[in-house]
């Protein structure tokens, strides 16, 4: 616990993530790897700030070309996990293959991630995240509700780390020391939402997700996007009323987002708050992953509109 001086001149005090996990009762495997996780956020935003925004000349999984600051959030979070004691396997959305640490030891975790999502909005100065996905044991082509931890870091103006273990969604701040201390708990969403992030080209929309961004449009509900996952998410389950999509288009009818990287930790932290994940068919947390690259359609935030999402969707097949 770390004292420091609030307003008025009192001293408050601030509850750290080690000792607010321990409170929680969590296993001191999984605090531990938690922990790692956040102690490599401190590099990966020193990085963001002062690091190189060329390519690597590299690519990803994905074919897609790797920024400098990719590969190295990626090996800054990968050596720490390796090393950490605690892990099994690892699979980062950067690498092609899964990468056996410790693969038969019992009581350890698995970990799926993406070091950096939305990298490409670095150059423009908009907010990025980590995104990190934990299992039990070996195993991770399991579906999303076997996890036993999701959490992202979201590097904005301020540095937070969000996460879940299945007991509701907390958040913390990184503070001058770099340290992270509580600053919500419990964090609630409504059933309704007032603002909405749409991803991908509109003019490729189908039938029933068309409808459904004009039947939000009527409802009034505001426009909200930054074209980085992490603060679009973030934005919605702090806000507590909005919803996320990223669709089946006409010309990809898997959409553009990762089961295993991006849609289930979001989707547990979601459903951890209230709200539902759908692929506009099925829960997310349900599917299950057939290779490391799935990609699936995400509707995910208040679950009234959620569920409106799945009855267009409904009504255009
Ligand atoms: P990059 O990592 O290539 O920048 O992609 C970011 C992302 O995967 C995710 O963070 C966004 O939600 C989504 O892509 C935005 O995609 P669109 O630009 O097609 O809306």
């Amino acid at each position: 616990m770390e004292a420091s001086v609030g307003e008025a001149g009192k001293t408050k005090f601030q509850i750290d993530l080690r000792r607010y996990l321990r409170e929680d009762g969590e296993d001191e495997g999984l605090i531990h790897l938690i922990c790692e996780i956040a102690e490599a956020s401190k590099y990966i935003v020193n990085s963001i700030r002062t690091g190189d925004l060329g390519v690597a000349g590299t690519s990803n999984l994905y074919g897609e070309q790797q920024l400098a600051l990719d590969v190295l959030s990626d090996r800054i979070l990968r050596k720490r996990l390796a090393k950490s004691g605690v892990v099994s396997n690892i699979v980062s959305e950067e690498t092609n293959d899964i990468i056996f640490v410790a693969p038969h030891r019992t009581g350890n975790y698995s970990v799926a991630y993406d070091p950096l999502d939305g990298s490409s909005l670095v150059d423009v100065n908009l907010a990025v995240g980590t995104i990190v996905s934990i299992y039990k044991g070996s195993d991770l082509m399991l579906p999303g509700k076997k996890q036993v931890a999701a959490l992202y870091i979201l590097y904005g103006p301020r540095t937070t780390l969000v996460y879940t273990t299945g007991k509701g969604v907390h958040e913390f701040g990184m503070n001058q020391l770099m340290e992270y201390t509580l600053l919500r708990r419990n964090i609630r969403m409504e059933s309704k939402a007032s603002i909405y992030a749409p991803g991908g080209l509109r003019s490729l929309y189908t039938p029933g997700t068309d409808k459904f961004v004009r039947q939000l449009e009527a409802d009034g509900v505001k426009l909200r996007y930054s074209g980085g996952l992490v603060p679009d998410i973030n934005q919605i389950l702090m806000k507590g009323k909005g919803i996320f999509f990223y669709p089946h288009l006409r010309n990809a009818s898997e959409g553009k987002l990762r089961l295993l990287f991006e849609l289930n930790p979001m989707a547990f932290l979601i459903e951890q708050a209230g709200g539902a994940a759908s692929n506009g068919r099925q829960r997310i947390l349900d599917m299950v992953p057939q290779k490391f690259d799935d990609r699936s359609p995400f509707f995910c935030g208040c679950h009234e509109d959620v569920e409106r999402a799945e009855a267009f969707i409904r009504e255009e097949e």
